[in-house]
């Protein structure tokens, strides 16, 4: 067999780009192009992977930051010999229903690690893998023993969330974390020169991380400078001098080369300029079977690492097995549904942060996947309990990440947790603050992954801290995310169910909304039924006849809604009130179930220390509502909730002048 070089193989990927972008008249050739000669060093020499196996847990992680880049990605899931993905998906690049969407998509195409395209997010998320694989690697031993890799652009290390990362990481000495950075000095608009001029090697050794510069198409320089970076004691950087579009002959190093079809003429000319003879598409066989030798190279490593874990003891392998299926301990269950008899006779008022730090300190022991954390507000958010010690550099045999004051970065984390595997990952802060997660918490609903976010402070119910940190927009913000479940329970029964929920979603992310206040038990009877799981059920029937109104409210408002039932049951107007722990999940019942509960009665009223918005869904565009027009101010709860005309004789107020008017 003819031996192929390097560069063959690196061209093979320019040629499939520029081909598949040219085809689909749309796309970025510039960046598997001049990437290509570092991919193929990663997928030639160095990536721990058996392409025909995807899923093996102890594989090398490989995110692509720069999604736009994808057909780097797609070219090499082809060449190395992925499953499903034919020269065929290539010359559908960008098409409806194609393995090749515009932007990698995790799910949707085996070996795509996690879906890319808003720039900054892969290697933050690529963080929470890193740190995932090191503390797998405490609890279970060598059978947990990869790197992550990361392909960074000059856009992923602009982006604000970067910095997070890096912080992070670098603190937290997650050397398995190595960072190619694709160092073309082009973006959309021309040379960074105009918007940027930071010095990244600077930059990342002042965060702590082992940092070069090298030449971006010199492989044995990439390869001796990963080396190097594997046996670093701190993350790795490096920076890859790179010409974006190289081969292109006119567009090369420029922005043009960035995100459209090259045309023409400007493909034939690259063609001559690497020796490319082939038509669109094809690729030599010699070099196609190389790709696919690198491709299944990894499968006796994979076999063998199979041996290791059949060798673990029975106990631990079935605990690693069960970890990576993602299936609730069965102690767990056990466990919570004891807790939750013993809170039927609780009738203790606590906030609902306070009942959810309880239940983690009666439960947390009994789920050791369970991952808790803040952005530096442990005291508030109430997510560290004794079975959740912390991590610290070079020790990860805890449970509890102090992240500081990085939500951005722990929610990206948070999901690179939950999509290494072998762990439920949740971050905390104020629910205020979920907008500074948000563009996180949308990718994690959009991969439909279990990553779980505890934010507290949930409403002008927080008091004096005021307007800035009371949120009001915030729950009807994350409830119109699709896929999000929002929750917020209204008192420690409902926190623990929907705790449990959250932890039983495979396929959702979560944020709990947790009070700063306390508030009453509303729950007395203990049900094994998991009340929340439709989102919304009658917590209180009407007195007697017919009910005339119907007050629908969540969290801290319920007790307030069931006040006012009492102050009409007075008046005689028969009231029933309905708890709405989760309207994600209550909208997505069938009609029949969605109707039952919300029921017959002439008036509707819904109460939430938060906007409409949303609401009508459940109340009408007629139905009443109790809530907040504005921004919040700053004095003590009680006082706050008056002052905003969120009280039981407000609600009782409205619904009487609807009934007698
Ligand atoms: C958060 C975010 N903002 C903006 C964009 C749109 N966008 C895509 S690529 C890009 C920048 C391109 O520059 P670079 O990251 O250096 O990639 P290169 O052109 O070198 O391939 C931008 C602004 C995005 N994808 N994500
Ligand atoms: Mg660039």
């Amino acid at each position: 067999m003819q031996s192929v070089t390097h560069d063959q193989m690196a061209n093979a990927i320019r040629a499939l780009a520029m081909d598949a972008v040219e085809k689909a008249k749309s796309g970025h050739p510039g960046l598997p192009m001049g990437a290509a000669d570092m991919a193929t060093v990663l997928f030639t020499q160095v990536l721990k992977y058996d392409a025909g196996e995807p899923s093996w847990p102890d594989r090398d992680r490989f995110v692509l930051s720069a999604g736009h880049g994808s057909m780097l990605l797609y070219s090499l899931l082809y060449l190395t010999g992925y499953p499903g993905m034919q020269i065929a998906d290539l010359e559908n690049f960008r098409q409806l229903g194609s393995l090749t969407p515009g932007h990698p998509e995790y799910h949707h195409t085996p070996g795509i690690e996690m879906t890319t395209g808003p720039l900054g997010q892969g290697i933050a998320t690529a963080v929470g893998m890193a740190l995932a694989e090191r503390m797998l690697n405490a609890e279970f031993g060598e059978i947990v023993d990869h790197h992550t890799y990361v392909l960074a652009s000059d856009g992923d290390l602009m982006e604000g969330i970067s910095q997070e990362a890096i912080g992070i990481a670098g603190h937290l000495r997650l050397n398995r974390l190595i960072v190619l950075y694709d160092d073309n000095g082009i973006s959309i608009d021309g040379p960074i020169s105009i918007a940027d001029s930071v010095d990244q090697v600077k930059r990342f050794a002042a965060c702590n991380w082992n940092a070069v510069k090298i030449d971006g198409h010199d492989p044995a320089a990439i390869l001796r400078a990963i080396r190097k970076a594997q046996k670093s004691d701190k993350p790795s950087l490096i920076a890859c001098k790179t010409t974006i579009g190289f081969g292109a002959p006119t567009r090369a190093g420029t922005s043009k080369a960035h995100g459209e079809a090259l045309g023409a003429e400007e493909v034939a000319g690259a063609r001559r300029a690497l020796h490319w003879d082939s038509p669109p598409f094809a690729v030599p066989d010699a070099i196609l079977e190389a790709w696919r030798k690198a491709g299944s190279k990894g499968k006796s490593r994979r076999k063998a690492w199979i041996k290791a874990l059949a060798a673990l003891e029975p106990a631990q392998r079935e605990e690693f097995e069960r970890r990576q299926h993602g299936d609730l301990p069965r102690a767990f269950l056990e466990a919570a549904e004891a807790y939750k008899r013993k809170l039927a006779t609780d009738k203790t008022e606590m906030a609902t942060r306070k009942a959810s730090e309880a239940l983690l300190a009666a439960l947390a022991g009994a789920i050791p996947e369970l991952i808790t954390g803040s952005a530096d507000l442990t005291g508030s958010n109430n997510t560290k309990v004794a079975a959740t010690p912390e991590i610290k550099p070079g020790d990860y045999a805890g449970r509890y990440v102090h992240w500081g004051i990085r939500e951005h970065g722990m929610a990206a984390a948070v999901n690179g947790m939950a999509l290494h595997g072998g762990f439920i990952p949740s971050g905390a802060s104020f629910l205020v603050f979920t907008d500074y997660c948000r563009p996180a918490l949308r990718l994690a609903s959009l991969m439909q992954i279990r990553a779980i976010e505890v934010m507290t402070h949930d409403s002008i119910g927080l008091g004096e801290d005021g307007p800035t940190h009371q949120p009001v927009e915030h729950l009807a913000a994350l409830r119109a995310i699709p896929n999000l479940l929002v929750f917020r329970p209204a008192d420690q029964t409902e926190t623990l169910e929907c705790w449990q929920l959250a932890l039983e979603a495979k396929h959702n992310p979560s944020v709990l909304a947790l009070t700063r206040q306390n508030l009453p038990a509303i729950r007395h009877e203990y049900t094994h039924e998991n009340l929340c799981a439709r989102g919304a059920y009658e917590i209180a029937a009407a007195y007697g006849s017919a009910p005339e109104v119907s007050i629908f409210a969540s969290g801290s408002e319920v007790s307030i809604a069931l006040a006012a039932r009492d102050l009409l049951g007075e008046k005689r107007i028969a009231t029933r009130v309905v708890s709405v722990p989760c309207m994600d999940l209550f909208l997505a019942q069938e009609e029949d179930i969605r109707a039952a509960i919300i029921g017959s009665a002439p008036i509707l009223i819904g109460v939430e220390a938060a906007i409409r918005q949303g609401w009508d869904e459940i109340i009408g565009e007629h139905g009443l509502f109790i809530g907040m027009h504005g921004f919040g101010a700053s004095g003590p709860y009680k006082k706050v909730y008056e002052h905003f005309g969120i009280t039981p004789q407000a609600v009782a107020d409205a619904a009487m002048r609807r009934h007698n008017g």
